[in-house]
């Protein structure tokens, strides 16, 4: 019997036509070995959190049940991320073509070299939570939190679902 697992994945981009970005990533999560997209979140229009001299960006959520192990999904990411073009800049939080990331992945908590999960921004981002809320009804962080609570707290900071 395989284990699978539900992995919550966020996708954003700001640079290079980014509802394209995001709809060719979905397109190509939904071609990852060994996985299954069960659920893909509206596209949301959000500013850009970071330096504010950048495009807002296009969000979304991917929920994908998966018998690849974290580091794995990791690596198919990557390579989805490299694939759309994404060149890596030492500007913290700066514009982007396409960013995968594991959101969650099962009830795992993992802190290595290569991976925190659960993500650590995620709890305080309305472009994580809204559409992460949309698709989930009742899901909650590994220590119990309930992510219908924390997006209905956040505050939405113009956030547009398109
Ligand atoms: N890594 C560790 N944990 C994870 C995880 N859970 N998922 C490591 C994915 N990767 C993880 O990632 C750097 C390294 O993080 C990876 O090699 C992996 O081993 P990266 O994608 O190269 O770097 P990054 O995403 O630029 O870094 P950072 O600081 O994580 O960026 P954020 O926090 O993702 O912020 N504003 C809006 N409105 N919407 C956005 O989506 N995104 C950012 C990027 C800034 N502002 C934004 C948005
Ligand atoms: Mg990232």
């Amino acid at each position: 019997m395989s284990l699978k697992t539900v992995a919550y994945i966020g996708l954003g981009s700001n640079l290079s036509q980014p509802r394209i970005q995001v709809t060719n990533a979905v397109e190509a999560i939904a071609k990852i070995a060994q996985s299954k997209v069960i659920s893909v979140s509206s596209q949301y229009l959000s500013k850009p959190m970071g330096p504010q001299d950048q495009d807002d960006y296009i969000n979304a959520v991917v929920a994908l049940e998966t018998e690849l192990c974290a580091i794995a999904l990791l690596d198919a990411l990557q390579l989805i991320e490299n694939e759309a073009g994404r060149v890596r800049k030492d500007n913290r939080w700066g514009a982007r073509i396409l960013d995968c990331d594991i959101l969650l992945f099962g009830n795992e908590t993992i802190n290595s070299e290569r991976l925190t999960v659960p993500h650590y921004g995620m709890k305080l981002r309305e472009f994580v939570l809204l559409p992460l809320a949309e698709i989930t009804s009742d899901l909650q962080l590994p220590d119990g939190t309930k992510i219908q609570l924390l997006a209905n707290q956040i505050s939405d900071n113009g956030i547009v679902k398109l």
